[in-house]
């Protein structure tokens, strides 16, 4: 068992060689697919989590400060259900919702641990240092890894356990994935733990396009980010700046892509892989889906995953959802 010594603060890294391999696997499967393909989260390094957060603060981009409102009225109720002790939080970025979660977890003095979990390095270092600088007492055990692959290394839950997935990245997965996904995390819920699942709602296309496709150029920035990443990391050679940036809804499957459209025929080489990739003019790599979800999606998923909706939360327009959902 893992320290967890009142006010302690570990970070581990679970991410090696074999994820470095783990982008090489990705751009070589993914670039010489018919339909071209990056999975997102290659575009989270230090600078894509900075685009991110700035995304966050975009007036189209209605999830995070709505998400939020829904945590502000109801984490009292959360914790009161849940009785939780440790918050852990997968894919936890900034963490900038978290502090709701604490803070109801505090004030019912439940609250021992939290435990971020996302690939991107520094921003889990950073969120540990300051959430334990502004909770006294508070132990932090940081994981930086793959929360599709590493949850086996969670510490072991130093009571009821709460897991905190945030943001709407559940709609990052494509349907299958997505299910596979959660049966892994009911695994980890312990006895008597719960999950806090935060999903964006289907709603007017329009609403959910002008998100995706802001008016300052922040998301498309953030989109062509993943290729700046395989420039650096791999060798590429791609000419960023001849890829624009495209968001449409997907009506039948409810949910959003982002994909980058080569304005003219590009050769790309990628040094690191001995591999040429052509692109014809016009040809798109997606790079992105978000799925917009409705009360049936969510309770088939959660059935899907051994697990039950225990109370679904919504802002009064319904644009955002936050479930509450045990094992069965
Ligand atoms: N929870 C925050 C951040 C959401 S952005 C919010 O609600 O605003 C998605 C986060 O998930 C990023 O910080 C990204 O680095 C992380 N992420 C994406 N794929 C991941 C993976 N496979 N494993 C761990 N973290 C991942
Ligand atoms: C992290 N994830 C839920 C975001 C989303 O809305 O799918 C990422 C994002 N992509 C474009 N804008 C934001």
């Amino acid at each position: 068992m893992e320290p967890s010594l009142r006010g302690a603060v570990v970070v581990r890294s679970y991410l090696g060689p074999n994820d470095e391999r783990s982008l090489a696997d990705d751009v070589l499967d993914g670039l010489t697919r018919p339909l071209k393909e990056l999975p997102p989260k290659h575009l989270y390094d230090a600078r894509g989590s900075e685009l991110f957060d700035a995304i966050c603060e975009l007036p189209e981009y209605y999830q995070t400060r709505t998400e939020r409102l829904i945590l502000e009225t109801f984490a009292d109720d959360v914790v009161a259900r849940t009785g939780a002790a440790e918050l852990v939080e997968l894919g936890s970025g900034s963490a900038t919702k978290t502090r709701v979660l604490l803070d109801a977890m505090a004030g019912a003095g439940t609250l021992e641990r939290y435990v971020p979990v996302d690939v991107s390095e520094s921003t889990v270092h950073a969120v540990a240092e300051m959430l334990s600088e502004e909770y006294a007492g508070l132990s932090v055990h940081g994981v930086v890894g793959d929360f599709e692959r590493h949850l086996s290394h969670l510490p072991a839950p130093p009571g009821p356990r709460l897991v905190a997935f945030l943001g709407g990245t559940i709609g990052n997965f494509p349907p299958g994935s997505r299910r596979r996904f959660l049966r892994g995390l009911a695994k980890v819920l312990g006895d008597g733990g719960h999950v806090l699942l935060g999903t964006d709602l289907v709603k007017d296309p329009r609403v959910i396009e002008a998100a995706y496709d802001d008016g300052a150029g922040v998301t498309a920035e953030f989109n062509r980010n993943v290729l700046h990443v395989v420039n650096r990391e791999l060798g590429a050679d791609f000419d960023v700046d001849a890829f624009e940036h495209v968001a449409f809804y997907d009506r039948r499957r409810e949910w959003i892509e982002m994909r980058l459209r080569a304005l003219d025929v590009q050769h790309v080489r990628v040094e690191a892989l001995d591999l040429d990739v052509d692109f014809a003019a016009r040809e798109e790599l997606r790079t992105e889906i978000s799925a917009k979800f409705t009360r049936e999606r969510l309770e088939g998923d959660l059935a899907a995953a051994g697990l039950a909706l225990v109370e679904l939360y919504t802002d009064p327009d319904e644009l955002f959802a936050v479930s509450l959902a045990r094992r069965r």
